[in-house]
């Protein structure tokens, strides 16, 4: 690289390190200081906080939730992983929970017109993403709401209320390469588009937003097998391969099953077909808007299948991964 390129892009870093600190407060800042780091992804650094990984703004973001966000019984929290299925579960969610406001077969249903992340917002963008403090009280009841922080972060927020949790879990190898596509198509322009091997590198050791992926799969996990009413844990391959069965699951766990009536109508094939990846990658809201002013909706729909990790993975990186899930989750009870 040329000398003047080189310093060009230490100027670009520069430049975007400053403003990811100009939304932080001092006190954050400070904090900043005494925690490590590592090379971010389209951020120049993300830091290890509370055994997460996370870039300044989200690190602002959990300080302030942590401080102030006290869930309601009522609550419903959609937490994941990025990339694991969280758009579609918020989906699924969202008409079977307003099923009786809105019917899944009407033309005008909310889900036609917004994006799922805009009617459940997450934690860390839409509600506590800016210094200022949010306004939860014009949020509709139930709320709710998703986040891709890990269980052990939200535990004292949500540990006095009767609010449920349901968890979406992707197979890695295909996790990792829905990350890589998301990853490399929002990153700024100026930030060099990182490589596959590079990237593996990173999420093998742990060091992606809202990781290491074994952290966050295994809190959830944990506590789904102790709280199975609290928490409900869903891997995207099993929703994929029979939907209307875990549809009823996830009705049954929230407590409002889909009576025999609405099964004859077809009320569970209607939000099968509302929320399919076909219908809601061809909504104008998900071709042409924007989430936050900031994610164009396109990029949160790709392929939407199961095993297209063999079209990108080389036998070095799937025996790198498959070292790393077998040492990070063997021995747990979960299969992939
Ligand atoms: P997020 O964490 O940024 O919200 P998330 O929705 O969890 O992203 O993951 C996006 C993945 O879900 C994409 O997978 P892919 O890259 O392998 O294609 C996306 O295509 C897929 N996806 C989005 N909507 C649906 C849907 N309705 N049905 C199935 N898969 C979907």
């Amino acid at each position: 690289m040329a000398a003047t390129d080189k310093q060009s892009n230490v100027q670009l870093e520069k430049e975007a390190e400053d403003e990811e600190y100009e939304n932080c407060s001092q006190e954050c800042k400070d904090l900043l200081l005494s925690l490590p780091r590592e090379k971010g992804w389209g951020v120049p650094y993300i830091y290890l906080y509370q055994d997460i990984w996370l870039r300044p703004i989200r690190i602002q973001a959990i300080s302030t939730f942590q401080k102030q966000f006290q869930a309601k019984d009522s609550d419903i929290i959609v937490a994941s992983l990025p990339k694991s299925g969280t758009t579609w579960l918020k989906a699924l969610v969202f008409a079977i929970v307003n099923r009786n406001r809105f019917s899944p077969s009407q033309k005008n249903h909310p889900l036609l017109i917004s994006n799922s992340h805009d009617l459940v917002p997450y934690f860390e963008f839409h509600l506590y993403g800016k210094r200022q403090n949010p306004d939860l009280s014009n949020l509709p009841e139930p709320r709710l709401v998703g986040t891709h922080f890990p269980f052990h972060s939200i535990l004292d927020s949500i540990s006095k209320s009767k609010c449920k949790i349901i968890y979406i879990c992707r197979n890695p190898f295909d996790n990792f390469v829905s990350l890589w596509y998301f990853g490399n198509a929002i990153a700024p322009s100026t930030s060099p588009r990182l490589s596959w091997e590079e990237a593996l590198e990173r999420y093998s050791k742990g060091t992606i937003e809202f990781g290491p992926f074994w952290t966050n799969i295994l809190g959830y996990w944990r506590e789904s097998i102790e709280k199975p009413d609290k928490v409900l844990f869903l891997k995207y391959e099993d929703l994929k391969g029979d939907i209307k069965f875990h549809l009823k699951r996830v009705a049954e766990f929230l407590n409002c099953p889909f009576d025999s009536e609405e099964e004859g109508n077809g009320v569970i094939e209607n939000i099968i077909e509302l929320c399919s990846f076909g219908k809601m990658k061809e909504l104008e809201v998900n071709k042409a808007g924007k989430i936050l002013d900031r994610y164009e909706n396109k990029v949160f729909f790709r392929k939407g299948e199961v095993g297209d990790w063999v079209n990108h993975f080389s036998p070095w990186m799937e025996k790198k991964l498959s070292k790393t899930i077998e040492e990070k989750l063997g021995g747990y009870g979960l299969s992939f």
